[in-house]
């Protein structure tokens, strides 16, 4: 039988191209987190040449940006060519050329984190200095991203034109947005790499403006968050109302939680930097309240989600404010994994909401707590939404069917997966309450008393990771047998219809030059005099103010 892909076979190699490197990166990066958790719990030394952060690294930029970045990517491609129509040979060329940069980036990139040069935290965290080939490699990475945007606006630029006055499709509006926040947030890392950190590497200047730098980092590093939770928030909205049989509750609340994370995702880095010197507390204090208000789209998903799965459930018969839960199907693989990203999410946000706090992130900031928060938001409400779109989306553009089989396989790799980060979540989070460090490994603090009440947690998150480790590796396989292996056929790309009774989406949500430019003044006013204060108070070059630790 021949199969029947759900979008252009052109568009639908693009996608695909992008999952089979972040399927890549899931697999290494996985590994990665496994022996650090079996490093901390003391279980394991690393073989000689082998260092833990070089490790840790791995982790960080495998998961966190090489697989998120990737799936992404070929996420937002594969919808709008669906919902908005297929690529043109111009845009689908700018989509390989993207493509091209981001993957070429990543592997220089990766050449110098395992040669040891680029063990930095965060791919670049002044005043750790990697090789200036890691930089640039990662500004292909961003650029090439860049690429990627413009033919998504593009692709949606062009339906407008085609379709004028009507509402645009949901998704491609969404895939819009994503893209540019990603843009609006890469200004800062744009600017630090290229002003900063590559100048320095290289050895054009003696020093480095830490403050400057981590701040522009920063501005960076929140609405990179967003980035990641956008095209999961695409799938809770869109997506999961069509499996389970539903209607879109409503698509201009949908398109303004959009908005708000545009507006209010990018002038909050500070709250990252609340226990750094040189900030004053004020604009700390501005920034903890607008990061409370970025808080407000998410709540509004929640409020959306809800009445979804209600409105369902009452349809089928259910009663009362939990009846729905008996009529969800459990079953389905392509619900079960998001919708444990949703409950996971519950405490993940919570525990954002806490370390939002000036007071209590005293208590957490720099502890394992922090990964606890993390482990909960992207690698889990995240991470499980993209396994539960890769359970449908792979067989459904490549002409393939997710086999009742298969399907059963999907739900084993979904449990462990919550298991796993039951147990990972949940230890890291009370080991960061004894004070155990978010990064340091079993030797440095074996010994030192106050690090026995770790132990037992630092265990458990060992039994976690490997549970992880293993989720992980089914879900490789499950990537591969639905590419490659998979009988061919025809497999749903569900997308939700709106409900019947919802109000039009104002047109004024499709002003993107309104949006940046509020964004614009937003970030002005949260930034402007901070930035005034650190240069007047340590002036670029002044050896009093500025640090420099050179590579290892
Ligand atoms: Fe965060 C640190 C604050 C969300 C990721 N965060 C991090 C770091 C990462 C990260 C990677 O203010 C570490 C950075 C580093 O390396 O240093 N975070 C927040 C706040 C939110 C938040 C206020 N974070 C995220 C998301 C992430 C993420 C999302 C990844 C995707 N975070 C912080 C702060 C720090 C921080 C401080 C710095 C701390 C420090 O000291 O360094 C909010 O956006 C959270 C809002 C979320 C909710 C939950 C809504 C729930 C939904 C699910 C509904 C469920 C349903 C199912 C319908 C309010 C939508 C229901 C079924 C039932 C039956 C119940």
């Amino acid at each position: 039988m021949k199969g029947i892909a759900s979008i252009n076979t052109k568009d639908a190699k693009l996608s695909m191209a992008h999952f089979y490197v972040a399927f890549t990166a899931l697999l290494i990066g996985a590994l990665a987190g496994l022996l650090q958790t079996l490093v901390r719990s003391g279980k394991l030394t690393l073989p000689a040449g082998i260092n833990y952060y070089q490790v840790l690294t791995v982790h960080g930029v495998l998961l966190g940006l090489v697989l998120t970045t990737f799936f992404i990517i070929g996420f937002i491609l594969a919808t709008q060519s669906k919902t908005a129509g297929t690529y043109t040979d111009g845009e689908r060329r700018f989509g390989w050329i993207g493509y091209w940069m981001m993957t070429i980036g990543v592997a220089i990139t990766a050449t110098f984190v395992l040669l040891g040069e680029g063990s930095v935290l965060y791919t670049m965290y002044a005043p750790l200095m990697a090789h200036p080939l890691h930089y640039i490699g990662l500004t292909l990475v961003v650029v090439g991203s860049w690429v990627e945007g413009f033919v998504v606006f593009h692709r949606h630029a062009r339906w407008k034109k085609e379709n004028r006055g009507q509402t645009t499709p949901l998704l491609s509006f969404m895939g819009v947005m994503t893209m540019l926040l990603w843009l609006v947030a890469c200004l800062g890392l744009a600017t630090t790499v290229l002003v900063q950190i590559i100048p320095w590497s290289l050895g054009l200047v003696p020093t480095i403006d830490i403050l400057i730098s981590r701040t522009l980092f920063w501005y960076f590093g929140h609405p990179l968050v967003y980035f990641w939770l956008l095209p999961a928030y695409m799938a809770w909205y869109v997506i999961v109302p069509k499996i389970i049989g539903g209607k879109i509750f409503s698509d201009a609340l949908a398109r303004l939680s959009f908005v708000l994370f545009i507006l209010f995702s990018i002038p909050v880095g500070f709250h990252h930097q609340l226990l750094e010197p040189g900030i004053d507390p004020f604009w700390k204090y501005l920034q903890v309240v607008l990061t409370y208000l970025v808080v407000i789209p998410s709540l509004m998903t929640a409020f959306s989600l809800f009445a979804t799965f209600e409105m369902r459930g009452r349809e089928l018969g259910a009663t009362g404010l939990f009846g729905w839960w008996k009529k969800m199907p459990w079953k389905d693989a392509r619900f079960l994994a998001p919708f444990m990203g949703m409950l996971l999410f519950i405490p993940g946000g919570a525990g954002g909401i806490i370390n939002a706090s000036h007071q209590l992130d005293q208590v957490v900031h720099n502890t394992i707590w922090i990964t606890g928060h993390f482990h909960l938001t992207v690698a889990s409400a995240v991470a499980m939404t993209f396994f539960g779109v890769t359970f449908w989306i792979v067989p459904s553009i490549t002409g393939r069917k997710l086999t009742p089989k298969m399907n059963k396989v999907a739900l084993v790799q979904t449990w462990l997966w919550t298991i796993g980060m039951l147990f990972m979540s949940s230890s890291k989070h009370a080991a960061g309450l004894f004070g155990a460090p978010r990064r340091s490994a079993f030797s440095t603090y074996a010994g030192n008393e106050d690090s026995l009440a770790w132990i037992p947690y630092q265990i458990a998150q060992a039994v976690g990771g490997s549970i992880l480790f293993l989720g992980a590796v089914l879900m490789v396989i499950i990537f591969i047998n639905l590419a490659f292996f998979a009988p061919k056929g025809e497999e749903e790309f569900p997308i939700g219809e709106v409900h019947d009774q919802a109000e039009k989406a104002p047109a004024v949500f499709e002003n993107f030059k309104l949006w940046v430019a509020i964004t614009f003044v937003l970030v002005l006013f949260a930034y402007t005099i901070p930035f005034i204060d650190m240069i007047q108070n340590a002036p670029p070059g002044s050896p009093g103010n500025t640090t420099v630790i050179g590579r290892q």
